[in-house]
């Protein structure tokens, strides 16, 4: 049970500043951007976005970075000084931003601050219902492990009592995930990863691997779970099916199943948790309905899923609670805009 003062809740990933504007099929065209996607900015091709989104769409500046909203989220829930963020940003006013909201919604931070590269930032286009995201990591993508394994910050992932990161990371520092996966392992204390994005698992696939064995709790959509099946060579487009076969795979700790959570839009949410003789066990819990018109943006939704729904594990809730309270959170958070959740706060 979550205690104040705790930081029982560990988030690792890439801190960012979000640069959010309505788009349209033109701004989409000119940078080659899916409709809802999230990629790495290719230096060639996409570096005028950031710039063209504040020009000419009406950008506003805002917290981002996923697994960073993810805690936001997740402190949202739990008890004042539950949640501790990692990441890396740069010596400037973007960091010292997203350090003040991390603050504000009281997620403590232990940033690495790079005194030469300037804080990541992520193009966002919004389009109706979709987001495309387009991140240039900067400074984010220079996390290194020697932070993490500082005495006084090693103290505090020992001190964590669940892990969670963003697959994000994955193109950033494997070496730091793997250290606090083997914590996790050791200790049998629970690892949750999320896949992130389609891109994880057609371009990391090799990272991932290595660090899936550690995974107790597999987090993705339904666009993830189809390209992991795509490079993973599982011959099924069936979610459930593709789930149950992750669910299956190797694992470190042996001490506790792996659960896979795949949500589906406005479709139910399956949760397979893997039984003794390769057999599963399968829940389905369906989303908080919302009428289109109190959407306003759905960035940022999936890591308020995974923020409720992480902060149920934290508090021991049930898989089906959790997921519930993920699903809670998601519809709070598409009425915001971007990545954030109502005040005065309201409780689950
Ligand atoms: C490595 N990449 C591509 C990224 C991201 C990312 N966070 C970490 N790493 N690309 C987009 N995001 C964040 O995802 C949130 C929406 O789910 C954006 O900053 C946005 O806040």
């Amino acid at each position: 049970m979550a205690v104040k003062g705790n930081y029982e809740l560990l988030c690792l990933e890439n801190p960012l500043l979000d640069i959010q504007g309505v788009g349209d099929e033109k701004l989409l065209e000119k940078y080659g951007l899916k409709a809802n996607d999230a990629i790495l900015a290719d230096p060639e091709k996409h570096m005028d976005l950031y710039e063209d989104l504040m020009q000419n769409y009406k950008a506003v500046l805002i917290a981002g970075g996923a697994a960073q909203n993810t805690a936001r989220g997740a402190q949202y829930i739990l008890p004042s000084e539950s949640v501790l963020y990692i990441g890396c940003v740069g010596k400037d006013k973007y960091g010292e931003t997203l350090e003040n909201i991390c603050k504000e919604a009281g997620v403590k931070t232990e940033y690495l601050y790079d005194e030469k590269t300037p804080t990541g930032r992520c193009g966002v286009v919004i389009t109706g219902h979709n987001r495309s995201l387009c991140t240039d990591l900067a400074a984010a993508n220079n996390y290194k492990l020697e932070h993490l394994k500082q005495d006084h910050i090693w103290k505090q992932v020992e001190n964590a009592k669940v892990y969670y990161v963003g697959g994000f990371h994955l193109t950033v520092c494997v070496p730091a995930i793997k250290a606090l996966a083997e914590e996790a392992a050791a200790k049998n204390k629970p690892f949750i990863l999320n896949l992130s994005a389609p891109f994880i698992a057609q371009f990391f696939k090799d990272p991932l691997d290595e660090i899936l064995p550690y995974v107790d709790i597999l987090i993705g959509n339904e666009t993830e779970a189809a390209a992991f099946a795509e490079s993973h060579n599982i011959d099924s487009k069936d979610v459930k099916k593709i789930a149950e076969i992750i669910a299956n795979g190797p694992k470190k700790n042996t001490q506790r199943p792996r659960t896979v959570v795949f949500t589906q839009g406005t479709d139910p949410t399956i949760a397979v948790t893997a039984q003794d003789g390769g057999k599963v066990d399968v829940k389905e819990v369906p989303v908080h309905a919302i009428s289109e018109e109190k959407i306003y943006d759905t960035n940022g939704a999936g890591d308020a899923f995974a923020g409720g729904f992480v902060a149920g594990i934290v508090k021991g809730e049930s898989l089906e609670k959790s997921i519930d309270m993920g699903q809670w959170l998601a519809k709070l958070s598409i009425q915001e805009l971007g990545p954030s959740f109502p005040q005065p706060k309201q409780t689950y």
